[in-house]
């Protein structure tokens, strides 16, 4: 018997008296396609012994029907988004080249902060405790014993009937010395086809990896087959029990529930934020919610900084800023994550750790940010804009005058006028598409070492005014 295979078993399709160790079967019944799931793409023997234990322990938890080991080609792109399109998921944009639309679930659209947890040994480690005995702003926190119980009641058999997709990924460019590799597992295509955007993925990555260590992240919607609930747009969902966990005492993100962006895309908020917060800390770097960007003066000197500000703040147009000083340029390296830290002659340099932009449509327009219109126009995800009759996409602060006859159906998938009275696009919809294709991106921006950051910006969002520029300030 080829011990190999052996945690490799589908309980829902052998009674438990068929488990692997239970019965002397003749070799051709214990093959892996009757033991495991159907492996689609990929060999699980190729994998290392490390990655192959993570990709096998959480089959035998969820059950999955078949497996896809990605390899991140053109070919299985195009296989991911072709099948996507068949489950009514997403469809084509006849108005761009390569593009894409999705509607979620109305009850699936943003990040939840409220059902995101750090899982730590001591409260202390995840939030400062609130010093009038409150809820702490800054994070929920979930004790181990707790979220075993939660996990319990959530991932056992998750994946009936479904794909797992095996996504090897780098945070960073593929080998740098500050990039980092993360696995994550999901029952979810739209996740790959996304992961593909926003992530270096697949085979160059498990290269890069070999035996060394790398999160471990696990995404499941949370809709195994054959549904109990129809699903609604064809987005597979579970907001009832939708978490999104993060141990990084293990360097694991586990998340339940949800399909959309940072809820299941877990390089973005969860690995380049979160669990490497904690192994900068450990290690001595940043890991920022910061642009990057490089500005050239007329002399042609040039500089880079970074930008802090939260999310839906202006960043993604920051960070494709186009100077209306004559002479000055401005180059993109990020609009969202920074990776900082110094090196050996003391400058702190930073990374990019993402490969794609994950912005906030709504707001988005040839004037505003011009070079991200350019940079949409191929090769791109939208989630939960509207879409004009002619192929196109829209949304509110487009700025754009529709031909004569052309109509728009909303993101709830209604024929919307102006005159409706709520917005024709969510406005948490997005654009997901790489950060190679933005005319003002900085030649450096795949830099192994980073570029050398010289400034720091602090900003932040207010509920409501004006800055108050000058004037009086109160102490
Ligand atoms: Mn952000």
């Amino acid at each position: 018997m080829d011990s190999r295979l052996s945690v490799v078993f589908f309980r829902s399709v052998y009674p438990l008296a068929l488990s692997p160790d239970s019965v002397a079967m003749p070799p051709q019944v214990q093959s892996q396609n009757q033991r495991g799931p159907r492996v689609l793409q990929g060999d699980i023997s190729a994998l290392s012994p490390a990655v192959r234990e993570f990709v096998e322990a959480n089959v035998t938890l969820c059950q999955p029907e078949s497996l896809h080991i990605c390899d991140g080609s053109d070919e299985e792109n195009l296989t991911i988004l072709t099948q996507l399109q068949e489950q009514g998921m997403i469809k084509k944009l006849a108005k761009y080249e390569n593009c894409w639309l999705a509607r979620t679930d109305p009850r699936d659209v943003a990040r939840v902060e409220s059902k995101t947890v750090i899982v730590t040994q001591n409260q202390r480690d995840t939030v400062p405790t609130p010093t009038d005995g409150g809820v702490s702003q800054l994070g929920r926190w979930m004790s181990q014993e707790e979220f075993d119980k939660a996990m319990s009641e959530r991932f056992p058999g998750c994946m009936k009937g479904r794909t797992m997709y095996v996504i090897p990924y780098s945070m960073g460019p593929v080998g740098s010395p500050l990039s980092k590799i993360g696995v994550e597992l999901t029952d979810s295509p739209y996740v790959v086809a996304s992961m593909r955007v926003m992530t270096r993925m697949g085979k160059a990555v498990l290269t890069a990896l070999g035996s060394g260590d790398f999160v471990r992240c696990l995404h499941s919607v949370g809709c195994p087959l054959p549904l109990k609930k129809p699903l609604v747009n064809n987005w597979p969902c579970n907001p009832e029990q939708t978490l999104v966990a993060h141990i990084p005492d293990r360097r694991q993100i586990i998340s339940f529930g949800s399909g959309y962006g940072g809820n299941s895309l877990l390089g973005k908020k969860c690995f380049a934020l979160r669990i490497a917060s904690r192994i900068a800390k450990e290690e001595g770097w940043l890991a920022e919610h910061m642009l990057i960007l490089g500005i050239t003066n007329p002399a042609g000197q040039k500089k880079y900084m970074a930008a802090a500000f939260p999310s839906a703040c202006g960043k993604t147009n920051l960070a494709m800023l186009c100077p209306t000083l004559p002479g000055w340029k401005v180059e993109c390296v990020g609009d969202d994550i920074a990776w900082m830290k110094f090196d050996s002659q003391g400058n702190l340099r930073a990374i990019n750790p993402e490969n794609g932009f994950f912005g906030v449509a709504p707001g988005t327009s040839a004037k505003t940010n011009p070079n991200a219109m350019a940079t949409i126009v191929k090769n791109t995800v939208f989630t939960n804009v509207a879409e004009t009759s002619d192929g196109g996409v829209y949304w509110e602060g487009m700025d754009q005058t529709l031909p004569e006859g052309v109509t728009i159906t909303s993101w709830k998938n209604k024929p919307w006028t102006p005159e409706d009275g709520e917005p024709c696009a969510h406005p948490n919809s997005r654009f997901c598409t790489p950060a190679g294709q933005c005319p003002i991106i900085d030649p450096q921006w795949e830099s192994p070492e980073g570029v050398p950051i010289e400034a720091i910006i602090f900003g932040g969002r207010r509920p409501e005014g004006e800055q108050q520029l000058n004037g009086k300030l109160e102490s």
